[in-house]
């Protein structure tokens, strides 16, 4: 049988990195993401190797994903699995002074946008049955704070326990739900939150050895490829350069 995969976001980092990944393989594949001539490029180089399938889609757009996801053509309708990897984090300044936009961004696509995909195409996942799966990107940003996380690390907290409730009205269908957990990558994430500042961009991972993502594209192929009958719930993977600092204590208290 004939493997598909459908990613959200394939036209730059993880994304991009597992549909390389699983076009060696032989997957079959459908690429989606806002900018068409990054997503024509990527379809016409990986068809030289698989079937592929581009929908330049935003994840935001309810109507629109609906009626890409309802026309999908039959060779492509029954999916072996879904990378649910389109999202982003806007900027870092701290709550009382960030831009109000961006929170709406960020719970549109990161939540929102991860919904649409889920609920459209589990009738596609349950069609393939028994060894599908559901690969959610989250962060560790969903399960530790830090300052300016605000609601990036919120959106996806949600995906956390999005990923794990979905498993409990998935049982009996045989479709797996992985929530990936990364911490410092390196990609176009943090230009996209820096607002294209190269700088900071660089900053960012300068001499952190970051992961990268080939690193994250092998453990999703791993995970997808784990035994039919084994539910990885969840993944949590930092570069060995990050860790964690102490607790923040205010100390202007007057005595
Ligand atoms: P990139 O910025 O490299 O890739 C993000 C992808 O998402 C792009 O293909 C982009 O395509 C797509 N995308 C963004 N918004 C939309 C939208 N509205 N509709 C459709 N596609 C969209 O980042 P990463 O590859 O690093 O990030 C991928 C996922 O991993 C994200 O969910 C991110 O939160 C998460 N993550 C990243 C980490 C990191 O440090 N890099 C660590 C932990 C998690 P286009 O612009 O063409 O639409
Ligand atoms: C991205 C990782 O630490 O920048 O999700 O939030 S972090």
């Amino acid at each position: 049988m004939t493997n598909t995969l459908f990613i959200t976001g394939a036209t730059s980092g993880f994304g991009e990195a597992c549909a390389r990944r699983f076009a060696e393989a032989g997957w079959s594949l459908v690429l989606t993401g806002r900018r068409e001539e990054r997503l024509n490029a990527l379809c016409a180089e990986l068809s030289a190797h698989t079937q592929v399938h581009g929908l330049v889609l935003d994840v935001r757009d309810r109507k629109a994903m609906e009626v890409a996801i309802a026309s999908l053509p039959p060779a492509f309708a029954k999916l072996r699995a879904l990378i649910n990897n389109a999202g982003l984090a806007l900027g870092v300044d701290p709550a009382p002074t960030c831009d109000l936009d961006d929170w709406d961004t960020m719970v549109d696509t990161n939540i929102k946008g991860l919904m649409y995909a889920t609920r459209l195409l589990l009738p596609n996942l349950i069609a393939h049955g028994r060894g599908a799966g559901i690969i959610n990107l989250g962060s560790v940003a969903g399960n530790y704070p830090y300052p300016g996380s605000h609601v990036y690390g919120a959106s996806k907290a949600f995906v956390k326990q999005f990923s794990l409730n979905l498993r409990c009205d998935l049982q009996g269908t045989g479709v797996r739900v992985t929530n990936i957990e990364p911490g410092l990558c390196e990609s176009e994430f943090s230009l996209v939150r820096f607002a294209g500042d190269q700088a900071r961009y660089d900053a960012t991972y300068a001499g952190a050895e970051p992961i990268q993502p080939q690193d994250i594209a092998e453990t999703i192929f791993w995970v997808l490829n784990t035994p039919a009958h084994i539910n990885i719930n969840s993944l949590e993977l930092m570069p060995v350069s990050q860790s964690w600092s102490g607790f923040a204590i205010d100390r202007s208290a007057k005595a």
